[in-house]
């Protein structure tokens, strides 16, 4: 195992591990701990920046909730023993029920390296290709649009052209958010350069909107409409490129048509998009005056049922006028995991092979078997996610192993996957972490090494490479994903293929593949890479592909030339008939259910929930409900409410937005069943996907909202974990030290004391507080508070003064008598909700200020130094400012 404990302080450059923007981290390393991490200025893709998640990787990087051992139904085994079952389960049910009845489920968020040997494992040894990943969640539908146009999975441009575009059009994105550094460099590029045009299309108003010049609400999932209604405005407009089409591209007659018989006149296509005519125009005018355009498109494009075609509409419009290949004009996929592109590289996905090749043709799989000099050669694609958890429920695999991924709750129908692993005769779960919704579906756990710990590469969204360095010791008895992976495939008999010592061998095949019997064929190709010595992968520096033998570095964008991966050299504009989402609002469904991420959280919070910081901004499930739909459906700010689908329900909070369109409600992703009661909001989805990448459609469900009628609220912060939760709401929100719950409850408890000795253990040293509505108890160990509740029929006190106070030495009767009265001895000590999670300002501190004058996001930066850091939370002070 490379284990690189170092005794003394040291700095190892590495790479952040949340989003798909893929900052250079500096890590500072001192008696195996990491201390401290800031930006890489040298690092390209953020140049000394970090948003608040990647500032906060020291304050996760600890042990606490870590999967330590590898277990076998739930007893503490060996390794030997755990690969044996592994091995022996995979190696039995493929003798009995051939090599389709196993599958493996991997993530976006492994390395390269790992997903190298599992896909090898699965495609060329077991030989099924029923090997795919959460990216099919995520980037599939991008993948798909661009094989179709460019002949192969291909990324135009870079980030710089982000910053060199004229109009920049971000499209399903909220990159404010959810690629904050990019995000950054972008309001950087407009503040020097006012006159470039940003434009947001997103149903929602989100904090990506605070820098748009124009805000495009549209109806939900229209977005094929507005982008074949520009392909048909630019041909009445003539301002095509008539050569480039000529010269470099295919289809294009084809594609007109099709756009013009659906969205040939503006006022019908504002209509199909819910948009007013002239906002509509106003776009379609500046697209076609501006050479340099760059259309970012993320979640709101990807997972639709016709994400791909969607896709496909944008890059239509791009190659119609030339604006690709350019310095400032591409159409550009954002990705969102750090290695979702590593992973696409790999071919990690069921309908890929290996380096950029499919199963189309036999002389790829014979190029691809004869490389691994593979035993048992997949010859046939293999099935997509939401194909591959049916089959688990049907029985039809029988042995499944997950790797870095929580599809518990991550995937649409979530309860249907649940049950289908609770029915699956074999299901091996890797993670980091001990307890998450996936692992409690396990048989047998291992446990991977985590960000720290693993050592390899990974492929940031503009085609970057870039090491993840390993500069902790593994924790516990974990193991690389790799090694465990390479373990398994030797344990199977297949030694040949999997006796890779580091990271760096399995790299260099890697490399090699993809350039082998190239010829120029696929742009896909590192060979340029395959050679480097163990030393020289080490100190590898971010560079770009393609990267052939002889190159220092690839190209900043591809098709400069107008050249694209296709048999003719052209790209394919693609004809397209946009269509609505597939599953409609009905009368007992009538609200169109939207999901995304939250500013501070990454995915199923495994990892960022171990970060109290990151919790301050938003720390209970919720849903955004507009002002309209509040009033018709009686619903208050911080109501307990339910939303339910044909699938399933939540009960979350309610939050009023203005931003939020009527008719469409919007739910965050992140909360799983560890941290609330009910909020899984996939257990509200159908498994509706794009037929073509098979992607599902997780921005559009439809539901219905209710108020539900509770009787009680009350706050729990203690250091033990409850035994139980009897009520009908909770949620956990993890303390630097110790939890808040926050709990709502329909039926009031006989007798408060007795209800909370069900959940903790009471101390004699308590202060108690009875009233007709109220009941409230602080217990005191060794002086210091050890458990704090307060119940009450109406508002509670604020509780984030209260979560605070709990990690404050209370050493008189005075401070013990104001935690039971719920506020500051003195009453001004509460900052109120955190809006700043880098130093913690809060909005009452924020309020405070502007109303004694400070009247600039500069002037409260130099004054409270909120937003002076990462910048995520500026949106949010520009409007309290407003
Ligand atoms: N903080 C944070 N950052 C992350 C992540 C995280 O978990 N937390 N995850 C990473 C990952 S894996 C990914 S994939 C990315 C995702 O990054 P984004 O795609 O930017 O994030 P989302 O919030 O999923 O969705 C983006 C927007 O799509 C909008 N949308 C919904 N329906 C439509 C529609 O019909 N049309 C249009 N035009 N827009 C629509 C939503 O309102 C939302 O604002 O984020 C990455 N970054
Ligand atoms: N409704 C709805 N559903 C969605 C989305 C949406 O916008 N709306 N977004 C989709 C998208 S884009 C994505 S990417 C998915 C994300 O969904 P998931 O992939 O399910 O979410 P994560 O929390 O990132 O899961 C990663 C797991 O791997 C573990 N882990 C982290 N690092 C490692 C490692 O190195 N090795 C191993 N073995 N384990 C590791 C973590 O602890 C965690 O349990 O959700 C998808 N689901
Ligand atoms: S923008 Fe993405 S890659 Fe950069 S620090 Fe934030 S989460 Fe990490
Ligand atoms: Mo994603």
């Amino acid at each position: 195992m490379t284990q690189t404990a170092k005794p003394e302080t040291c700095q190892v450059k590495t790479t952040c591990p949340y989003c798909g923007v893929g900052c250079g981290v500096n890590a500072i390393i001192s008696n195996d701990q990491l201390i401290a991490v800031s930006g890489d200025k040298s690092h390209p893709a953020n140049e000394g920046r970090l948003c608040v998640k990647g500032a906060a990787l020291h304050e996760t990087a600890g042990l606490e909730g870590r999967l330590l051992e590898p277990q076998i139904n739930g007893e503490t085994t060996s390794w030997d023993q755990a690969i044996e079952h592994i091995a022996q389960g995979f190696r039995q049910t493929i003798e009995t029920h051939g090599p389709d009845s196993v599958a493996l489920y991997l993530s976006g968020q492994i390395l390269t390296e790992d997903y190298y040997v599992a896909n090898k494992l699965m495609k060329g040894f077991i030989g099924s290709a029923n090997v795919d990943t959460n990216s099919r969640l995520c980037m599939s539908s991008a993948v798909a649009a661009h094989k179709r146009a460019f002949g192969a999975d291909l990324v135009p441009g870079c980030y710089e052209d982000l910053e060199l575009a004229d109009l920049l059009i971000l499209v399903g994105s909220n990159t404010a958010w959810a690629h904050p550094v990019i995000y950054q460099r972008i309001l950087a590029a407009k503040k020097k350069r006012p006159e470039m045009k940003v434009v947001v299309i997103d149903p929602r108003r989100t904090a990506t909107c605070d820098m748009a010049d124009l805000h495009l609400s549209l109806k939900p999932g229209s977005d094929g409409y507005l982008f074949t209604g520009l392909l048909s405005y630019l041909a009445d407009h003539h301002t095509l490129d008539i050569s480039y089409i000529a010269q470099h591209t295919e289809g294009f007659e084809n594609a007109l048509r099709a756009a013009n018989s659906i969205t040939g006149n503006l006022a019908d296509t504002a209509k199909l998009c819910g948009l007013e005519e002239q906002d509509l125009h106003q776009l379609y005018d500046w697209f076609s005056r501006t050479d340099k355009v760059v259309t970012l498109f993320s979640q709101g494009i990807n997972q639709s049922s016709s994400g791909v075609d969607k896709g496909n509409a944008i890059i239509n419009c791009h190659l119609a006028t030339g604006k690709i290949g350019k310095p400032g004009a591409a159409p550009f996929s954002i990705t969102g995991q750090p290695n979702a592109m590593g992973g696409r590289e790999v071919g990690g996905l069921a309908n890929q092979l290996a380096a950029h090749m499919d199963f189309s043709t036999p002389a790829n799989i014979e190029l691809v078997e004869s490389f691994w000099q593979a035993p048992h050669m997949a010859r046939s694609e293999g099935l997509k996610a939401v194909d591959m958890f049916q089959a688990v429920s049907e029985g039809k695999i029988k042995a499944i192993w997950i790797i870095g991924t929580n599809p518990v709750v991550s995937m649409p129908d979530a309860d249907f996957i649940r049950d289908a692993l609770e029915r699956c005769e074999l299901v091996v779960v890797s993670d980091c972490m001990a307890k998450t919704d996936t692992t409690a579906c396990a048989n047998v756990l291992l446990p991977a090494t985590g960000w720290a710990e693993k050592d390899g590469t990974v492929t940031n969204s503009e085609r970057m490479i870039s090491r993840q360095r390993s500069f902790l010791s593994a924790a516990g008895n974990s193991r690389h994903d790799w090694q465990i992976i390479c373990a398994v495939a030797q344990a199977m008999g297949y030694k040949q293929g999997f006796s890779f010592k580091t990271p760096s061998e399995i790299f260099a095949e890697h490399a090699a593949l993809s350039g082998y019997q190239n010829k120029g064929q696929r742009f896909f190709d590192i060979s340029g890479l395959s050679e480097l010595s163990p030393k020289e992968y080490n100190q590898l520096e971010p560079v770009r592909w393609p990267l052939t033998k002889g190159q220092q570095n690839g190209p900043l964008r591809l098709f400069t030339e107008g050249r694209f991966n296709t048999p003719s050299g052209r790209a394919r504009m693609l004809p397209i008939t946009p269509q609505a989402p597939l599953n409609q609002v009905s009368e007992e469904y009538p609200l169109v259910l939207n999901t995304g991420r939250i500013r501070d959280q990454w995915h199923t919070m495994t990892r960022t929930a171990k970060a109290a910081r990151l919790l301050n901004h938003i720390d209970q499930p919720y849903v955004e409900l507009s002002l309209q739909d509040a009033q018709h459906y009686g619903i208050s700010e911080q109501d307990l409410v339910e939303v339910r689908s044909t699938q399933g329900r939540c009960l979350v909070k309610a939050k009023l937005s203005a931003g939020q369109p009527a008719g469409s409600l919007f739910m965050p992703i992140h909360w799983t069943a560890q941290f609330a009661s009910e909020a899984r909001v996939d257990s509200l989805f159908t498994a509706i996907k794009d037929p073509i990448s098979g992607q599902p459609e997780a921005k559009h469900c439809p539901v219905i909202i209710q108020k539900v009628e509770s009787r009680w609220q009350a706050i729990l912060i203690t250091h033990q974990e409850p035994k139980i939760l009897p009520c009908e709401y909770w949620c956990k929100i993890p303390l630097a030290q110790g939890f808040r719950y926050e709990l709502t409850g329909l039926y009031l408890p006989q007798d408060w004391q007795a209800w909370l000795q069900q959940l903790i253990t009471l101390g004699d040293d308590r202060i108690e507080l009875k009233a007709s509505s109220t009941y409230r108890m602080v217990s005191f160990e060794q002086q210091q508070p050890e458990s704090l509740f307060f119940a009450s029929t109406d508002a509670l006190a604020n509780s984030s003064w209260l979560s605070k106070q709990f990690t404050q030495p209370i050493d008189s009767a005075a401070q013990r008598m104001s935690l039971l009265a719920g506020k500051p001895v003195d009453n001004n000590d509460d900052g109120g909700n955190i809006v700043c999670s880098c130093f913690e300002v809060g909005e009452n501190t924020i309020r405070q200020a502007i109303k004694q004058g400070v009247n600039s996001t500069d002037k409260l930066a130099t004054q409270l130094k909120c937003g002076s850091n990462c910048g995520s939370c500026l949106p949010e002070i520009r409007a309290m400012l407003k």
